[in-house]
């Protein structure tokens, strides 16, 4: 709690899944003493989980606001524009990111392509652009990329989210290593199957398909996931936990998963 105590956090896609669970963590991890930049695009999401977190936390200071990491001309001016108490970030969680459908190369929509692309590429890359120069003038503070399984072990069906989350190993690479002579942490955290709104969005809201994913299987929880950012944000700053692959115990790679008859 003491490292965390007072530090700025702005997470990408805290409106569910994963963002959401890991608002939640670093609050109770910090007991409140923290202050949280929750974005997504549904602003409602957002006001509901400030309002919880509020209730369970009084002392936290929450600002919420609608972000499409899309729309990447808004993403400088979203973080220059940030209220007073909020603008000098600490930890930027990359964590906004989708599958959508599992089509075969030659048969993608164009829509989906760029849905990906738009967000779990340029929309991060945009992100960190915008502030790492933060962290740059004052030598400190952390970024957390949420790559996936699907970024080490590409499967068919996956071509354009797994090259997208490759795209997020190789840039977080890169990015550490231009920071070897900073104070500044680069951490990625890949997971493996998660029950959050992922498979719901990859099946354009088809609930059927998506339950059909993880039948018969024991996926992890978001807060799963979101107790090993916490974790990584937390240790000593000499260290970085640099990447991390966490699998549910059914599962050993993307298609490696033992589902129980
Ligand atoms: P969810 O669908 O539950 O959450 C995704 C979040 O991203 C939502 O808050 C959504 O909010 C936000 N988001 C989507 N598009 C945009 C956008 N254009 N701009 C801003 N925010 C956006 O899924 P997860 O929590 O599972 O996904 C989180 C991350 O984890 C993703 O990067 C995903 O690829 C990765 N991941 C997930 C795995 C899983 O099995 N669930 C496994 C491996 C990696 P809103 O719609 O309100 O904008
Ligand atoms: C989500 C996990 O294997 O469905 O990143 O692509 S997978």
């Amino acid at each position: 709690a003491e490292r965390l105590a007072n530090k700025i956090i702005l997470i990408t896609g805290a409106s569910s899944g994963i963002g959401e669970a890991t608002a939640r963590e670093f609050a109770s991890a910090a007991n409140g003493n923290i202050r949280l930049i929750l974005t997504a695009r549904r602003k409602e999401k957002l006001a509901q989980l400030s309002d919880s977190l509020t209730k369970e936390f009084p002392t936290i200071k929450i600002h919420s606001a609608k972000l499409d990491v899309t729309e990447h001309d808004g993403i400088k001016p979203f973080i220059s524009g940030l209220p007073k108490d909020f603008a000098d970030i600490d930890v930027l969680i990359n964590n906004a990111g989708k599958a959508l459908g599992k089509a075969s190369v030659g048969e993608i929509s164009d829509s989906d392509i760029q849905g990906m692309m738009q967000t779990n590429v340029l929309g991060l890359i945009n992100m960190t652009q915008a502030v790492i120069p933060i962290f740059k003038a004052k030598n400190s503070g952390d970024i957390v990329n949420i790559g996936s399984i699907a970024g080490r072990d590409p499967y068919p069906g996956g071509s354009i989210y797994c090259a997208s989350k490759a795209a997020v190993k190789f840039f977080s690479h890169s990015l550490r290593k231009e920071l070897i002579n900073t104070r500044i942490r680069v951490l990625e955290v890949d997971p493996g199957a998660v029950l959050t709104e992922f498979s719901l969005v990859r099946f354009h809201g088809d609930q059927g398909a998506a339950d059909a994913v993880y039948e018969g299987t024991q996926p992890l929880d978001a807060s799963d996931i979101a107790e090993v950012i916490v974790f990584g944000i937390t240790r000593k700053q000499n260290t970085v936990i640099a990447e991390t692959l966490v699998f549910p115990s059914h599962q050993a790679s993307a298609s490696h998963v033992y589902k129980a008859p």
